[in-house]
């Protein structure tokens, strides 16, 4: 199995078998999307009967065994830095891990239109002025730290910004501007001190009549 905050792989002999995003997975009474960025138990389990198989029969055969070899579980190679934030490139295709404030209408939407990295990407914009906030909260080591998010605009807005905030400090920002972007740039936010073992990062977007952004790969990385 591979799992990350917003998908699961199983493998068979190495052979991709399934793969289930947080979204297409439910259980009866749970929460919806799955809570795949919360502790997992590993369940190893023979079971007799059910809506899978069958139930048993005369012909079933009796006592059947599974045998384990071994169970290892690995951290993935790349820095676990990287992985801050639940769906940092909202490849849930949703918002899962997400917050939201706005001053009228949901101005924010996750679409596949033009992605900068994977299948799915945030985007602000409503037909109206609007102001979006998108932001994630998330639990993290006291430290130093760096926040990033690739982002492309229509421009026009009366202000477009990368923040950090409620990490101990005063709020920080990465500005966007209000021109136009025409292909992603990356705005980080560097040398981030972390105090109390928290930190908000988000885009706060107060946008004129049709104005976009466009925003994919947020970054939270310990230095
Ligand atoms: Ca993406």
């Amino acid at each position: 199995m591979e799992w990350e905050p917003g998908k699961i792989r199983w493998y068979v002999d190495g052979n991709l078998y399934q793969t289930h995003r947080t979204k297409e997975w439910y259980s009866s009474g749970g929460p919806s999307p799955a809570p795949f960025n919360k502790r997992f138990h590993i369940l190893l389990n023979v079971a007799v009967g059910g809506n899978f198989d069958g139930d048993p029969d005369g012909s079933t055969t009796f006592l059947q065994t599974m045998m384990v070899d071994y169970v290892r579980v690995y951290n993935r190679a790349e820095p676990q830095s990287q992985y801050l934030l639940a769906n940092s490139g909202f490849e849930t295709g949703d918002l899962t891990g997400c917050f939201e404030w706005n001053s009228s209408v949901s101005a924010q939407k996750v679409d596949k239109d033009y992605p900068r990295q994977g299948s799915y990407k945030l985007t602000h914009w409503a037909s109206g002025a609007y102001q979006q906030i998108t932001a994630q909260k998330v639990n993290v080591p006291n430290g130093l730290y760096k926040a990033s998010v690739w982002a492309r605009s229509s421009g026009g807005q009366k202000a477009l910004k990368l923040y950090v905030k409620d990490y101990g400090g005063a709020e920080l920002s990465s500005d966007i501007g209000t021109s136009t972007v025409t292909e992603y740039r990356k705005y980080t936010i560097d040398n981030i001190q972390v105090t109390n073992g928290q930190i908000e990062i988000g885009i706060w977007n107060d946008a004129n009549a049709n104005n976009w952004a466009a925003f994919d790969g947020f970054e939270l990385v310990r230095k």
